[in-house]
């Protein structure tokens, strides 16, 4: 797999939660500016003492000449349960793009893990791990891989700057005493 992000942040660790994994204005501005389109939020599963789900489906727009113009994606989302409000929050997602070459053969796994550094700071890291679902020829696990880290790399590295670039404006104001 590979590590794309592993920063501290100038807001708590709840709120990068809730920027992340809500409906959050940065992440519907982010999403758009990708062109993701029809994007469609289900709510979080609410069951006590189990890890909490959701469903995300979108649109991405492709320039591979393998596959159609667009792509409709789906992305389950798991919060752990030993995640805890104030401390630490672990999601994974596994991603699923439809509609292309060799879909049924693999889904991309992102992990999310955000802890608490302080009141206000927080450490993000994300990493990334492709996954198979049957044994690829060697041909096409090429075309599944090149494809995928070229499409994550673009991914996270706009994702990591629209991060910077939003963190002076979601931060919480310095109470002095
Ligand atoms: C998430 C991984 C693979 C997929 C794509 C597949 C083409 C296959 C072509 C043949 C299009 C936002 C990607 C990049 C679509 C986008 C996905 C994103 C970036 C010939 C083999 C969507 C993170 C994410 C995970 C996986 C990415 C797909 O938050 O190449």
């Amino acid at each position: 797999g590979r590590q794309y992000i592993n920063e501290v942040y100038k807001f708590s660790v709840d709120k990068m939660f809730s920027v992340l994994f809500t409906e959050s204005p940065f992440m519907r501005g982010f999403l758009e500016q990708r062109r993701f389109s029809d994007v469609v939020y289900r709510p979080w599963t609410t069951e006590l003492e189990a890890d909490q789900t959701r469903e995300l489906t979108y649109n991405v727009s492709l320039s591979n000449p393998l596959t159609p113009k667009t792509a409709a994606v789906s992305e389950t989302q798991t919060l752990y349960k030993a995640s805890q409000e104030r401390e630490c929050y672990i999601v994974d997602a596994e991603v699923v793009t439809h509609h292309v070459p060799y879909h049924d053969y693999f889904y991309t796994l992102n992990r999310y893990v955000l802890t608490r550094v302080a009141k206000h700071k927080c450490r993000l890291r994300v990493s990334t791990e492709i996954r198979y679902r049957k044994q690829p020829w060697g041909l096409v696990k090429g075309f599944i891989e090149r494809s995928s880290w070229s499409g994550l790399d673009e991914y996270f590295r706009h994702f990591e700057l629209a991060l910077a670039k939003a963190e002076e404006a979601l931060s919480e104001p310095l109470r002095r005493s």
